[in-house]
């Protein structure tokens, strides 16, 4: 019995046994005059790719003034490898320019997110998304999220396994099974079903955390799938599988840590669906339930260990898994550029700066997408880096695009730094209500500051969160930003360029006004004592937290 029968569940285990499969009061509360919603509909909301923040750039002060935080809602949308049709992508930006800040963000998952939305234009927006075939369900919660895979291998001209129709299998396969979704948003009869059935899979509870499952090859890494829960990677003649990746933690308290996948084994194509089916059911069933923050499947794998998981799944299954198959190294590729496609069509993949598109007053990215997309139809992919790509172009059409592109200053390969393309962040604040200090909003200031100091062509991952969530995959990446308390970062070294090694910690307690100082004795040292084509984050390993901590104070 993995939960002890004494220990007291989480608030957010009664409320899904409560919630009637997800329902909660949500129906009812949305039609008060309030602007927020309660405690548990809020945990419940989650499951429905809605979350409740409050801003946080007038939290205080409105607090101060004895006045209702400003509330509003992230909607975040679940989309199988980041596919979408032009159609689809020009109605997601009437929603945010209609319900939202008019801003879409593409996030590390590969969906879009709004910000922004008041109580009262919530159900309109999640009728709006999903009457054009877009779910926003099970996008958050306690369930099987938005399944990454490589946006192009079914197009691109190097890939020969389309992972894109897979990982909408397995999406589809792992999708909670409750109507309540339907009931609450698009309005459809309650449907009572009285029993089990309702949710097959999950049952009443669901599962103790979320979950994410990535796919990826060997030579594109890019969905990083060494972070995932379940990790999927394409190999002659099926799949290796890894479990227990993620990488949330918190600072000052060791019992919680990122951690890479282990291997589990490999499978063919015909079994995966009830391999992840059962690996989702062992996590339903062991999984912690008294503490969110050792819910995750990381940490059953650590209790229990790997051999212990993988007989208890032989034991389901009823046959033995095949080992791991040894893989050669990994690589990784961003998609950005243009690029021939196998029906001789084009794609370009376009650097969106950490996901946010937005027009501002150097560049109207909102606008030239939406001009592009409607004269030339493309279909859309989004990227797990927060990019966008266009697909099935006709070669006539390149220039008219680059001349557009040109115009609206969205992206030209020449213009967008190695260091500026290679990085991400979080959107910490004002929106999200677990930074403790700003992401999306600082870094471009971080890089402009790096740029102006000579290191523009600095090829390496450079990521930054708001907090130690980790959300831009921040401990994975070779120069890692991780905020500890308002303008004060951790830094951390040493990842790799294929996000196949945890980086770890350099520096605490950087202020922001010391951040680019530190990143630049950084950048010099490893300059300086480098080996040919040495990444950063090899070198900093090769040489050793301490020993670059000596090179730099020598
Ligand atoms: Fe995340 C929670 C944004 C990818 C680990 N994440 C949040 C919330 C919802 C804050 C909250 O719970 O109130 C953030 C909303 C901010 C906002 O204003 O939009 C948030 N996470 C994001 C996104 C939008 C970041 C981005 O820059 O794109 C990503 C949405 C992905 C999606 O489309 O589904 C996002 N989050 C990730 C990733 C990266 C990934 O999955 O590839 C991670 C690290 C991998 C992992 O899960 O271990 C991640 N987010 C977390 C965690 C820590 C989980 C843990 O195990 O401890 C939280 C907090 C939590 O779950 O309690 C969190």
């Amino acid at each position: 019995m993995p939960n002890e029968p004494n220990e007291k569940l989480t608030k957010e285990e009664v409320a899904k046994a409560q919630s009637n499969y997800l329902r909660g009061t949500i129906k009812e509360e949305l039609k008060e005059n309030s602007s927020h919603f309660n405690e548990t509909n809020i945990k419940l909301l989650k499951f429905h790719g809605v979350y409740q923040q409050d801003d946080r750039d007038t939290r205080q002060e409105r607090i101060a003034n004895k006045l209702e935080k400003e509330y509003s809602f992230m909607i975040r949308t679940k989309l199988p490898s980041g596919q979408l049709t032009g159609k689809q992508y020009l109605q997601l930006n009437e929603v945010c320019n209609e319900y939202a800040n008019k801003t879409l963000r593409i996030t590390t998952r590969q969906t879009i997110q709004f910000h922004g939305i008041i109580k009262g234009d919530l159900h309109e927006s999640l009728n709006e998304i999903n009457k054009n075939l877009i779910t926003t369900y099970g996008a958050c919660g306690d369930v099987v999220r938005n399944v990454t895979a490589c946006p192009v291998c079914d197009i691109d001209l190097d890939y020969s396994i389309d992972l894109t129709k897979i990982a909408k299998e397995i999406s589809d396969h792992l999708l909670p099974n409750t109507r309540s979704y339907y009931e609450v948003w698009v309005d459809e009869e309650k449907i009572d079903l009285g029993n089990n059935d309702e949710e097959p899979l999950y049952g009443k509870t669901y599962l103790p955390r979320k979950f994410k499952i990535g796919i990826s090859l060997p030579h594109d890494n890019c969905i990083d799938v060494f972070t995932q829960d379940v990790g999927i990677i394409a190999t002659e003649g099926g799949f290796n599988l890894l479990i227990g990746g993620g990488l949330g933690h918190t600072h000052n308290k060791p019992e919680t840590y990122p951690r890479l996948a282990s291997e589990l084994c490999f499978t063919t194509q015909e079994k995966l669906l009830s391999i992840l089916e059962n690996i989702v059911k062992i996590q339903k069933d062991y999984g912690i339930r008294t503490n969110r923050k050792h819910a995750r499947l990381k940490y059953l794998i650590d209790d229990k260990g790997v051999d212990w998981f993988k007989n208890e799944l032989e034991k389901r299954l009823g046959y033995k898994l095949e080992s791991f198959k040894k893989l050669n190294d990994f690589k990784t590729t961003d998609h950005l550029g243009w690029h021939k496609q196998k029906n001789g069509l084009w794609y370009i993949g376009l650097f969106i700066e950490n996901g946010r598109i937005l027009d501002d007053s150097k560049k109207q990215i909102k606008t030239g997408l939406k001009e592009i997309i409607e004269e030339f139809n493309p279909d859309i992919r989004l990227t797990a880096h927060q990019n966008i790509v266009l697909v099935n172009i006709k070669e006539e059409d390149k220039n008219k695009i680059n001349e557009k592109l040109e115009t609206y200053k969205i992206f030209k390969e020449e213009t967008v730094s190695s260091l500026r393309r290679n990085s991400m962040a979080c959107p910490a604040l004002p929106t999200c209500g677990l930074a403790l200090a700003e992401a999306e909003r600082y870094l471009p200031n971080v890089i402009d500051e790096l740029e102006s100091l000579g290191f523009k062509d600095e090829v390496l991952t450079l990521r930054i969160s708001g907090c130690p969530n980790s959300c831009s995959r921040t401990p994975v990446s070779e120069l890692g930003i991780i905020g500890t308390s308002t303008n004060k970062y951790n830094v951390y070294v040493g990842g790799d360029f294929q996000g196949t090694r945890l980086n770890k910690i350099y520096k605490e307690n950087v202020s922001s006004q010391d951040l680019v100082g530190e990143i630049a004795k950084l950048f010099n040292a490893y300059r300086e004592n480098k080996k040919t084509d040495e990444g950063f984050g090899n070198f900093c390993t090769r040489v050793s937290i301490e020993k670059l901590r000596l090179l730099i104070n020598h």
